[in-house]
């Protein structure tokens, strides 16, 4: 049997713990996230031929070191590399669940949406043109209702489908000239300390650099390459660039949304 680990990504209240529930049944285990006293679930799920072992992420908005919940998620999709990543969307709220969506998408992992809730899309009249969603995430996207375990052969078939796709096409968000030229400076930095970039995506640690991202300016200080990612980054506001950033993300939300849902446009307020 071919053996595969998929993990659970998504906002809180979206629906995880449902659907981990009728993926999984009673085949279950409940520990916690080493070092940390966040809950670790897991369990497994046979599907065709293939063995899935289902690892429930902590529920997060970001994959940004903000909190620990977050950088749990993050450290495990980095560094343990589970085949797939199906993050769990809320259909009745898409504009602030995709931009976790561009997070994963950052980091380089394969990822299925289950788009939940989607009797409550349905029933309230939002038109969500899935195919669309697709092309434009560059990602599988299947309807799922958790609580009535509706979806989940075709979400599995789905995630297995993708685990076993050979080569993966990393959609990355783009940041503009300016940003970009900043990404290239530190990933021609990074990639030279070997150590670093054969454990993480070279492009999402600069990204991360630009970001401030404390815990990943904790991981450069030890390296060989720390000097010179500082004097970079001394030499730049990165607050600046943060904000900037978050700003792009939006901006690629805002591009696919108002061709996905029709309706869903009406109500996206991006005041911040
Ligand atoms: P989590 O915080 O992401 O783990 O979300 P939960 O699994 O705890 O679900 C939050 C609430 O949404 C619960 O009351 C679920 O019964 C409900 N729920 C989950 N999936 C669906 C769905 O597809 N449709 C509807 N209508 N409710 C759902
Ligand atoms: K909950
Ligand atoms: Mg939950």
């Amino acid at each position: 049997k071919k053996k595969i680990t998929i993990a659970l990504a998504g906002n809180p209240n979206v629906g995880k713990t449902t659907l981990f529930n009728a993926i999984t049944g009673a085949r279950q285990h409940v520990g916690n996230w080493p070092g940390v006293t966040v809950e670790k679930k897991t369990g497994k799920r046979t599907y065709k031929d293939t063995e899935i072992e289902v690892v429930d992420l902590p529920g997060t908005y970001s994959l940004t070191a903000y909190s620990i919940d977050e950088v749990v998620a993050r450290d495990y999709v980095v560094e343990e590399k589970p085949d797939v990543v199906v993050q769990i969307v809320d259909a009745t709220n898409l504009e602030r669940n995709l931009y976790l969506t561009t997070q994963l998408m950052e980091l380089g992992s394969k990822v299925v949406i289950a788009l939940n809730m989607w009797d409550l899309a349905e029933s309230r009249g939002d038109k969500i043109d899935t195919r669309k969603m697709e092309d434009f995430l560059e990602i599988p996207v299947v309807k799922t209702v958790a609580k009535r375990a509706e979806g989940i052969d075709a979400l599995l078939e789905e995630v297995v489908r993708e685990a076993n796709k050979g080569e993966h096409h990393e959609h990355e968000v783009s940041y503009g000239n300016d940003i970009e030229k900043k990404i290239i400076e530190l990933e021609k930095i990074v990639s030279k300390d070997s150590a670093l970039s054969g454990k993480y995506p070279v492009r999402w640690l600069s990204v991360k650099l630009l970001d401030g991202d404390e815990n990943i300016l904790k991981k450069i200080e030890g390296s060989s390459v720390a000097a010179q990612v500082n004097s970079i980054l001394s030499a730049i506001k990165k607050e600046d660039y943060e904000a900037a950033m978050a700003e792009k993300r939006y901006e690629t939300i805002n591009t696919v949304l108002p061709q996905v849902c029709v309706k869903c446009v009406k109500e996206v307020t991006f005041s911040d």
